[in-house]
């Protein structure tokens, strides 16, 4: 008599090292591994997925033998979480402290050394992983806790139900960095760029990082407010100065920072909630050309359109071809999708050099994430915009980009071949229709569910002039020519070190330090201190509204 046990209780208590690699050799996508019956014997009644995470911890038994560095134990004594079936279960119930007690079934910790043996005794029938194993330890997200509309508008929702919450990608978020709220759950990486003119690993005082970092990938212990891909690992470089400044050059640096580490950390994705606020030429911007480079190096380059409205979509990096630039979707705070528009102060149109952006559209009205107490952003938001204490409603591109930036890690975590040209292709072809608006939104479900064969966006772009080069020994070089619009090209000229600070930040020709504090800079900004712009919290109809 066996037990459907449902729902699984997901969370590692006792999360070992083996669990963790199993973890992730499950997710890699491990299938039975080769016969290893001359080592291990055979394994009966045991589930693939349960030999197949033996295997990846101890291919052997003598592997098994060895110490794990991190807990100093053998591995042969790391447990796995097993759920064991049978008519007499006395064996499985004495191995251990139970986890779940069902009849006909156990769910008990058991050393690796122990599941061949167990496996052999005749009151057991089968032995099979308990939870699916995630390195995070997150409570897999559910469409019903859900009190924000934005993740069933992108259908990340459908991508959670199948089991995609961008687990094993990481995403590098460019930003004011983010803190260390519970919601990210232990996946934020504090990234240190070497001779940056800013502390880049420093936590965020601000607080718009860790509301972009919210709606990418945060999940609230009650299950409310989830970003898009919970599962993602957060490569967070805060790019702003403690007075929340940041330069240009600041970005280039980490976007550096990023191409050297992507293949190491599996960084597939980066958000850029930011622009410049002069006007420019993607072919003549150093900005675009350091996207570019990140994007031909296999990393999907996300950035927001920003705030200005129609015919504005002329500043970088939003304004380079090859990334993908995201709009404002207004959901008319419905969950269906007839209702909605096109943001009106969402930046679009063509580009200087004739590109129509932004290429996706997603929600950026009435969103609500993480916020902390404290940070520059807290203070100036409306007593009626905090929703829930740490959780803010606010408005902005800034907050549609990075669901982009979840869609493109749930889409990679799929198809980890994929490059930045066909997760573009991919997420803009399976886009939904936007009534009334030259824009479409992102649609996760679609493009999970797309069964063709993925085409090649970008066909026929011709790439900026490579001004910017990141170089393998940590320089970066710059080649501006003296053409570049109005910026002191000299400054630029020549063989720069990445770590010269005061060069970086002496040219103030980029005017970038006064595009920060701008409005338009945060593309979130002019949402803070007009008051139309945070849509008049007193009209928002409170709770019911969010179900
Ligand atoms: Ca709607």
């Amino acid at each position: 008599m066996h037990m459907h046990l449902a729902p699984r209780r997901v969370g590692l208590a006792s999360a070992t090292f083996a669990l963790a690699v199993a973890a992730a050799a499950l997710a890699a996508g491990v299938a039975r591994a080769g016969p290893r019956d001359d080592v291990w014997g055979a394994w009966p009644k045991v589930d693939a997925t349960v030999e197949a995470a033996v295997l990846s911890v101890c291919p052997t038994k003598q592997a098994c033998d060895q110490k794990d560095p991190a807990t100093g134990h053998p591995f042969k004594e790391g447990t796995l979480q097993l759920i064991v079936s049978g008519s007499d279960l006395h064996k499985a119930r004495d191995k251990g402290h139970l986890h779940g007690d069902f009849q006909g079934s156990v769910s008990v910790p058991i050393q690796i050394q122990d599941i061949q043996d167990l496996a052999k005794d005749n009151g057991i029938d089968s032995i099979t992983l308990d939870e699916p194993v995630h390195a995070t330890g997150s409570v897999a997200p559910l469409a019903s806790a859900l009190a924000t509309l934005y993740p069933k508008v992108d259908g990340a929702t459908a991508a959670w139900s199948q089991g995609y919450t961008g687990s094993g990608i990481g995403v590098a978020v460019i930003d004011t960095g983010a803190q260390d709220l519970s919601d990210f759950g232990g996946r934020v990486v504090h990234v240190n760029v070497p001779g940056s003119g800013n502390s880049t690993s420093a936590a965020d005082t601000q607080g718009h990082g860790t509301f972009v970092t919210g709606v990418l990938g945060g999940q609230s212990s009650d299950g409310k407010y989830v970003g898009v891909a919970p599962g993602v690992t957060l490569y967070e470089i805060n790019v702003a100065g403690s007075d929340g400044t940041a330069y240009s050059s600041d970005v280039i640096a980490a976007l550096g920072w990023v191409q050297a580490n992507a293949a190491a950390d599996n960084i597939r994705v980066v958000n850029l909630s930011l622009a410049e606020s002069d006007t420019s030429n993607y072919t003549t911007n150093a900005l675009d050309s350091a996207v570019e480079v990140v994007w031909q190096s296999g990393v999907v380059v996300v950035a927001s359109a920003g705030n200005l409205g129609p015919n504005t979509n002329y500043f970088a990096p939003g304004n380079d071809p090859f990334v993908i630039t995201v709009g404002a979707l207004d959901t008319n705070d419905t969950a269906s999708t007839a209702d909605d528009t096109q943001a009106s102060w969402s930046s679009s149109g063509f580009t200087l050099d004739g590109y129509a952006k932004p290429e996706l559209l997603a929600p950026g009205r009435h969103i609500v994430s993480t916020l902390p107490a404290g940070t520059a952003f807290a203070g100036e938001a409306p007593a009626a915009n905090n929703v829930a204490p740490g959780y803010v409603m606010a408005n902005g591109t800034s907050f549609s980009a990075p669901q982009v930036a979840g869609a493109a890690a749930l889409v990679l975590q799929k198809s980890p071949s994929l490059s930045p040209d066909q997760v573009k292709w991919l997420l803009t072809h399976t886009s939904r229709v936007v009534p009334n608006t030259p824009g479409s939104a992102v649609d996760i479900g679609a493009a999970l569910s797309y069964t063709g064969t993925v085409g090649l966006a970008n066909r026929g772009i011709t790439p900026a002039p490579q001004s910017v080069v990141f170089k393998s020994n940590g320089r970066i070089d710059f080649h501006l020519s003296s053409a570049v619009g109005s910026t002191a090209a000299s400054s630029w000229n020549g063989d720069v070190l990445g770590n010269a600070a005061s060069s970086w930040n002496a040219a103030s020709s980029w005017n970038a330090a006064s595009s920060w504090n701008a409005a338009s800079s945060w593309n979130a900004a002019s949402s803070w201190n007009a008051a139309s712009s945070w849509n008049a919290a007193s009209s928002w109809n409170a709770a019911s509204s969010w179900n």
